[in-house]
């Protein structure tokens, strides 16, 4: 078994949770700039200004991820540092902090996957309405242009946006996400349809790049087959793309096949059509066409999931955890047998090429005595689950191109602050210090055999 001579081996950040540099070089705020500067907003108060300093130690970063070995990296771009209007006049200092990030990637052979966007919208853009403003589908594609404009000569792989669910999720329904809304359901479902406006156009845009693939980045809740048999299987392929439900009631915007419905069959899920159309918003013939512009891969980022089983009665059954069971410092539960069945019911549905966006585990980590992170935690994790990786790469007709680790570095994670660590490098919060974790150097050496010591 193995993952094949092609496979893209690689690493994830966004924008805004490792770069800092905040009002840098002309960059205006974002909803995240905002948001986290609110009072309660994030754990002790921490905010973004400084993140990780990416912003200054761009090269230090470059390499760092090029004795890491991968061939893959995948970043977002920070909208307010190239439009710091949203639209409009273009900020070159800021953009060409990515032409330095690219053209410093690529003399190290490492190919550039970028995403338009990972959350972090103009605070402008915001005061006229953010995604419950049908113009944003107008402002994404302007950004889109300018993203093709700047960096489609070197660029070849491109996210439009980095899970909607979570977007939408915490950033509109829950408001514990910038920009801290919590919105009722009308409001939500025209969110939602207007982000998928604005997905489309920029995937129209983006698919004109020579030699582009175009794909976005998805997350929702993950089912498993408690057992090997047909009907469990089948529970757990029904569960996945069924509307997630939580305490307040059906949620619209978390689950799967919201924007993966729409995006590829070019029509809502079936389940959408039963919030009463008074709530819905008016949807046409050509939105559709636009929102299911024709992509070439999905991207799955997976943490966790759970285990279904169909009951006798037709029922399906969510099987409880174990008492102890493991958990990350996010409290999330490690289940590596997901990373095998995941990617096979997507496939089944969508048909697409995957690529794993993120997978990676939060875990207390800190310098030894020795000077060294031992992090035998997040070593055990990854290789649990490329081991299941690497399973579904081998079922037939399987087409899994690549995996991308999150994270690089030890990161702002969002409302948790700098709390949890998902970094293969671990930073000093005050230093600024990087330091690769033993995990580092375990994910160095999965990638020099293409994962066949695992
Ligand atoms: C995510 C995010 C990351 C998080 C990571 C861990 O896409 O949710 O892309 O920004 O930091 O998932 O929670």
């Amino acid at each position: 078994m193995n993952f094949g001579k092609d496979f893209y081996w690689g690493t994830a950040t966004a924008s805004y949770q490792i770069e800092g540099g905040r009002c840098e070089d002309g960059k205006s705020d974002s909803i995240w700039d905002t948001f986290a500067h609110k009072s309660g907003a994030i754990e002790r108060g921490e905010t973004g200004d400084v993140a990780c300093d990416h912003y200054h130690r761009l090269d230090e970063d470059l390499d760092l991820l090029k004795e890491l070995g991968g061939n893959a990296y995948r970043f977002s771009l920070s909208w307010s540092r190239i439009l710091p209007n949203g639209t409009g006049k273009i900020n070159e200092k800021g953009t060409d902090f990515y032409n330095r990030l690219i053209d410093g990637l690529l003399e190290r052979n490492i190919t550039p996957f970028m995403t338009l966007y990972h959350w972090d919208l103009p605070q402008v853009l915001q005061n006229r309405g953010g995604f419950l403003n049908r113009e944003i589908a107008d402002w994404f594609a302007e950004y889109a242009e300018v993203v093709k404009k700047l960096y489609g000569d070197r660029v070849k792989h491109y996210f439009t946006i980095n899970e909607p669910q979570t977007m939408l999720g915490c950033g509109y329904r829950e408001g514990v996400h910038a920009p801290g809304l919590a919105l009722s359901l009308r409001e939500l479902l025209l969110a939602m349809h207007n982000l998928l406006l604005a997905h489309g156009n920029a995937a129209k845009v983006l698919k004109t790049i020579p030699g582009s693939e175009v794909g976005y980045a998805s997350c929702g809740m993950l089912y498993a087959p408690a057992s090997d048999k047909k009907e469990d299987f089948e529970a757990a392929y029904e569960r996945t793309f069924a509307c997630r439900q939580d305490w307040r009631g059906k949620d619209p915007v978390g689950s799967i096949s919201s924007y993966a419905d729409p995006i590829f069959f070019g029509k809502y899920s079936d389940w959408w059509y039963e919030f009463p159309e008074e709530f819905r918003p008016e949807v046409t013939e050509s939105d559709m066409k636009l929102i299911s512009t024709p992509l070439d891969f999905f991207a799955l980022n997976m943490y966790d999931g759970r285990f279904v089983r169909r009951c006798d009665d037709g029922n399906i059954e969510e099987l409880p955890f174990k008492a102890g069971a493991q958990k990350t410092q996010m409290n999330w539960e490690v289940t590596p047998e997901v990373l095998y069945w995941a990617p096979l019911i997507l496939q089944k549905r969508y048909k697409k090429k995957i690529y794993i966006g993120e997978n990676g585990i939060a875990c207390s980590d800190f310098v030894f005595l020795d000077g060294k992170i031992h992090d035998t935690y997040r070593q055990e994790y990854i290789k649990m689950h490329l081991r299941s990786l690497c399973r579904a790469a081998n079922e037939k007709d399987s087409k899994i191109a690549g995996y991308f680790h999150w994270s690089f570095m030890d990161n702002f994670e969002w409302s948790f602050g700098y709390r949890p660590r998902f970094g293969l490098v671990h930073v000093d919060f005050e230093t600024l210090k990087r330091t690769p974790k033993d995990s580092f150097y375990y994910y160095q050496d999965i990638i020099k055999t293409n994962g066949e010591n695992l």
